[in-house]
């Protein structure tokens, strides 16, 4: 079977919707099909320097929301990136065959190192996008399923895994990204040309997959609109209409001509509530199912624990593979 990995980021105290629709929702099904890698990717997470309890409560959280949206211990590896101690070795293996100039390409470093001040934003955010390529090889993935902020890393991984493999001889797979073009960029509430972001998007701007009803109703129901009145997709001249008919078609499986025709007529009021309602009806049993997990931390970790030596048999063998074809002498 073709094999695909993910991951990610504990970074705030809940996914969102973009991380939703994006990414986790298409991993699911894709454990049926695939030989299916998951993570928790907390060496990304001390990028940008969460205290100790914060990293800690954040990785049992997402965790526990990955199981919760229907990820499967049995038929999946879902584990925590550092209980796989090759990521960072293999990490630092990539470093060493990456340009400079090629690492500063990457457009997310400039995003998300823009709200720090001119060079104190730290050097694990800026070789990030390496990891996450160890993170892919490591595994030999065949496809990453992620969103459209993610394109320019697999490229990167390609890059990589290309130049590794004409160096030193045949050793990783090449990977290709998996993206759902209608869910590729989920936009913020509140600013619906910008991507809904745990970091950078507002409170009011984003939507929390462990939020209550109440808030998410007044957030969806207070959510920017456009000038008119007619609900009909157009990226250039209606974003935040069009944002919420992407989010209503994914989560109610109707094509969107089909919820334009539904909506002639009918004010943004009834529009934003029926969004509203689906956000909940989806939401809400995850939401019940994190929380049963959270409150069995050791059950928790158990399921986390069997998901972690089922991805180091696998990121054992490769490193074996990448040790010795770098030149590294056999520690036996
Ligand atoms: N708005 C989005 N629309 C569609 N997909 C999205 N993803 C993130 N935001 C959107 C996808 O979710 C997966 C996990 O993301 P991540 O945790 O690696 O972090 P990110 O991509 O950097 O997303 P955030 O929310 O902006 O987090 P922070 O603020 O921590 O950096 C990825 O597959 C991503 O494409």
């Amino acid at each position: 079977r073709p094999r695909v990995l993910s991951g990610i980021q504990p970074t705030s105290d809940s996914f969102h919707l973009g991380n939703y629709l994006g990414a986790v929702r298409q991993w699911v099904p894709l454990q049926e099909t695939h030989d299916a890698f998951y993570m928790v990717v907390d060496l990304h997470a001390i990028t940008v320097a969460p205290t100790a309890a914060e990293l800690r409560t954040r990785t049992r959280v997402a965790a526990a929301q990955l199981f919760a949206c229907g990820l499967d211990p049995e038929r999946s590896a879902v584990f925590v990136q550092s209980h796989v101690r090759e990521h960072a070795e293999l990490a630092w293996m990539l470093i060493c065959l990456t340009g400079m100039g090629e690492a500063g390409r990457m457009t997310q470093f400039k995003d998300k190192s823009a709200k720090y001040g001119e060079g104190s934003a730290s050097v694990g955010l800026f070789t990030y996008p390496i990891l996450q390529a160890a993170d892919i090889l490591l595994y030999q993935t065949d496809q990453v399923p992620v969103g459209a902020d993610q394109k320019q890393h697999i490229e990167l991984t390609r890059d990589l895994a290309q130049r590794f493999n004409t160096r030193y001889g045949a050793t990783f797979t090449l990977p290709n990204p998996y993206i759902v073009k209608e869910v590729e960029k989920i936009t913020d509430l509140q600013d619906p040309t910008a991507k809904m972001s745990k970091s950078s998007s507002s409170p009011q701007g984003i939507l929390d997959v462990l939020e209550e009803p109440g808030a998410l109703r007044k957030k969806i129901m207070r959510a920017v609109t456009d000038t008119g009145t007619d609900i009909v997709a157009d990226d250039e001249n209606k974003p935040g209409v069009t944002n919420l008919l992407r989010i209503l078609s994914a989560l109610t499986a109707t094509p969107i001509p089909d919820l334009e025709a539904r909506y002639v007529g009918q004010g943004y009021g009834t529009f934003k509530k029926d969004v509203a309602e689906a956000v909940i009806e989806t939401f809400s049993p995850i939401r019940e199912r994190a929380e049963k997990l959270l409150a069995n931390e050791a059950e928790l970790d158990r399921m986390l624990a069997i998901g972690a030596a089922k991805a180091r048999a696998v990121a054992q063998q490769t490193m074996e593979k990448a040790r010795d074809a770098m030149g590294f002498l056999p520690t036996h």
